[in-house]
């Protein structure tokens, strides 16, 4: 197939769509609007136009500027897109039969380009643009003008960087009206196929003067994003209100703040490096040339810009997730201060792992491993975030509003992705799997699911404030879930692919990858398919959505979190439509911390006399539940044992274990004192962290988890409808002891209650009076 007449005809497609639907919507567009009055202006009016046009064109006002950033970005990732989408179709046959391998290889290349440079930090930007401003109480960004100039760099980069499709689209038009030397001329430009890595000596030695446009075009961006975070770190240190302090800086801000430093030590070597490969490519100068400073010089300089960009590209979307989880929880950020901590010292680490993608290039060993255990360090402040995010669910009130669910799906799929990232971090498993479709199934379950996700929360979370309409939340609902989906499909299944060791970058494969690859090209026309679905409630809510009335859209007065944002909205519609503002409801957010020796942990250090007593209290009655409890296990499995699919064996093999002389009775006590001990004493201290507060569900859950060591360890070779048995049978006793254990607790906190003691000791109790 002919790419160039496909994906332009795609985009124009696309785009025609876009301006049909937008002349229809206007045309049926006199119906109300959201202050009562009827819009009564056509597109076609053109004054309306000009004025228009010289507004968006000129405007320095920060959201007027967020929104062209983030309408850029949607541009740009559509384009990315499609490139995506055409790889998974040719990848749906184990021959190049969709394009040539030629086209295959621009795709990539494209793709990974316009994806990472042109879609997420222009939308993140954009988002910065509109939002920061009114969260710090700013009047504007600190330099509006330089704003407005970051931006317009933008276009003409994406321009030049893709200007081959371009070129190839007026060849094929030229020389079809006149063949002649111009349609040559345009001809030679095509969209390069070097990777996106834009690895040397291939760069330097590919003749395509496309090449050239791209560097020119990546060095423009690179500009406009150097000065986009200029204007963020001097908004946040310097405009600040009055009230906004370093202590009370919101989650969000602090993430800009740490992006936007990174990018000013990023991009400016990103830069350098693209000189030299520009005046190597044109001027014989011999940076990367054998004789010169060699090949892998350019894998250096690349990666210590490359490594940190996927750090500025993700931390933006960690805030995003620490900023709205909270608000769908009704609880505050848990661990805020350790949630900044990770984000500067992932910004920091970032710096230090880049030659990770140099494992095979033969770099010394001894360098090679201090760069193994940086890049396995890095995982501690990613996992930080991970567990507080956790953990600021937990126990909260989840709504499972269109965000939300995208919140979820992105943990879930940041888990994988960091997790099969730490493993690529150690060097043996690097070597296997360089350069295989594990990698791309790494980095796109953490690009892919952490960060469109978070746009798409943000854009439904923000809705309202920026257009004053209501999204469809049903449409909205399903969408993410179908954006989930498609993720973890794609993706897992590349995960998949990788394992058998298939190698990226090649439009023909192996047959025997047909059937997962095929997998994986659903997945990403599901997404496909959820991105248009969005796109069109977006277009569709502008004009049809729900009029905003009240300014608390998200329920959030009531639990203390009414940011900035939103009270600027409410004054707004109030000065506008004089929408009464509503009161507050003196609920607080339940806190994660308290100072408050009545609420959460016991009150310690004032009455150590009864800390004392109540440990005491608590090993007496946890011993005598762990008794009970695994005296009712032993009934089941000695049940268990006379059916045939328990064998006593594993008593021995316990005694053993623990040096112990190898026989029944022994295993039997080891087994009883361990019950009555180590599980009880784990139980207590677990117990206040396992879900539910009912007696039952905390003690089954413990229960259920512990259950599953207990049939690894005790397992001894049944299968088949034994195996099933064993299962069901270690399930049951180990519910049994759950509920035994979790019981005679209980029982203890009645008998202390009864006391008149007071201390309501965590564990499986009902929540204090206005813990939630
Ligand atoms: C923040 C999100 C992350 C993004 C956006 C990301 C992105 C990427 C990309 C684009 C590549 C491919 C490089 C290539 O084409 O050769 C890659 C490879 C790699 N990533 Fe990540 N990554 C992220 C997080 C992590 C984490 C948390 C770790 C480890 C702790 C990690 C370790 C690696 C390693 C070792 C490679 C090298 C693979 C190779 O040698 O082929 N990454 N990552
Ligand atoms: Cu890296």
């Amino acid at each position: 197939m002919n790419r160039v007449l496909v994906e332009g005809g795609a985009l124009a497609a696309l785009a025609l769509l876009l301006v049909a639907f937008v002349l229809y919507a206007r045309r049926c567009g006199d119906r109300p609007r959201a202050d009562g009055g009827y819009s009564r202006r056509s597109v076609f009016d053109r004054s309306f136009l000009r004025e228009q046009l010289l507004r968006w064109t000129t405007t320095t006002d920060h959201r007027e500027i967020g929104i062209l950033y983030i309408l850029f970005g949607t541009v740009a990732a559509l384009w990315g897109g499609v490139d995506g989408m055409m790889m998974r179709l040719e990848l749906l046959t184990p021959e190049a039969t969709v394009w040539s391998e030629q086209t295959y290889n621009a795709l990539f290349t494209t793709h990974g380009l316009t994806m990472l440079i042109f879609f997420v930090l222009p939308v993140f930007f954009g988002v910065g643009n509109y939002v920061l401003p009114l969260l710090l109480d700013a009047d504007d960004m600190a330099f509006p003008r330089l704003n407005a100039v970051g931006f317009w760099l933008l276009p003409p980069a994406l321009l030049l960087a893709r200007f081959g499709l371009v070129a190839q689209v007026a060849a094929q038009v030229l020389g079809a009206v006149s063949p002649g030397q111009l349609a040559t001329l345009f001809g030679v430009m095509e969209e390069p196929g070097i990777g996106w890595t834009l690895y040397t000596p291939l760069s330097t030695t590919q003749a395509n003067p496309q090449i050239d446009f791209l560097l020119l075009g990546l060095h423009l961006s690179g500009i406009a994003t150097v000065i986009g975070a200029i204007n963020f770190v001097v908004t946040i240190v310097y405009e600040r209100g009055e009230d906004v302090g370093w202590s009370n800086l919101d989650i969000l801000s602090w993430n800009f703040l740490v992006t936007s430093g990174l990018v000013l030590f990023a991009f400016p070597l990103l830069g350098s490096a693209i000189v030299m490969l520009l005046l190597d490519r044109n001027f014989a100068t011999t940076f990367y040339a054998v004789s010169g400073g060699g090949a892998i010089l350019w894998q250096h300089l690349f990666w210590f810009w490359g490594h940190p960009e996927v750090y500025i590209i993700f931390l933006p979307s960690a805030g995003l997730m620490s900023f709205l989880l909270p608000k769908f929880v009704g609880r505050s950020l848990f661990g805020f201060r350790y949630i900044v901590y990770s984000t500067l010292a992932i910004g920091v680490l970032s710096f230090g792992v880049w030659a990770h993608h140099m494992f095979t290039t033969g770099i010394d060993p001894r360098l090679k491993a201090s760069f193994m255990g940086i890049s396995i360090a890095i995982a501690v402040p990613s996992a930080i975030k991970t567990f507080n995010w956790i953990t600021t669910i937990w126990d909260g009130e989840v709504r499972l509003a269109a965000p939300m669910l995208l919140c979820l799906g992105s943990i879930g799929t940041f888990v994988v992705g960091g997790v099969t990232g730490v493993f690529l971090a150690a060097i043996p498993v690097d070597i296997i799997y360089h350069g295989t479709y594990y990698v791309v199934g790494h980095f796109h379950m953490i690009v892919m699911g952490i960060i469109p996700m978070m746009m798409l929360a943000a854009s439904y979370y923000w809705y309202p404030l920026i257009t004053g309409r209501l999204y469809d939340r049903r449409l909205a609902k399903f969408q993410a879930g179908l954006f989930i989906v498609g993720s973890v499909v794609t993706f897992g299944s590349l995960l998949a692919l990788g394992f058998g060791e298939l190698p990226r970058r090649y439009a023909n494969y192996p047959v025997e990858f047909a059937p997962l690859q095929r997998v994986a090209s659903v997945g990403a026309f599901v997404i496909g398919v959820a991105v248009l679905l969005w796109l069109y409630n977006m277009v569709w809510s502008y004009w049809n959505g729900k009029p905003v009335e009240d300014a608390d859209v998200w329920d959030l007065k009531r639990t203390g979190q009414f940011t900035r944002e939103w009270a600027w909205f409410e004054d707004r519609l109030e000065r506008r439509y004089a929408v009464e503002p509503t009161e507050p409801d003196p609920e607080t957010v339940r806190p994660s911390s308290t100072d408050d020796p009545s609420v959460g942990s016991p009150d310690v250090l004032r009455d150590p006399r009864g800390l004392v007593r109540s440990v005491l209290a608590d090993t007496l009655y946890g011993a005598l539940g762990g008794l009970l409890g695994t005296l009712a296990m032993t009934g089941v499995l000695f049940t268990g044992a006379l059916v045939g699919v328990f064998d006593l064996r594993g008593f021995v093999e316990l005694s053993e274990l623990v040096g112990v002389e190898g026989s029944i009775a022994a295993g039997y006590a080891v087994f009883l004192l361990g019950g009555m001990t180590t599980w009880a004493i784990l139980f207590r201290a677990l117990a206040e962290y396992l879900p539910g507060r009912l007696l039952v569900v905390t003690g089954v859950s413990y229960a259920t988890i512990m259950s599953l060591g207990f049939a690894v360890a005790f397992y001894t070779g049944q299968s088949g409808l034994a195996l099933v048995g064993y299962l069901a049978f270690v399930l049951v006793a180990h519910w049994l002891y759950g509920i035994g254990l979790a019981g005679t607790l209980r029982y203890a906190e009645y008998r202390r209650d009864l006391e008149g003691s007071g201390m309501s000791g965590g564990g499986s109790g009902d929540p204090p009076e206005g813990d939630r």
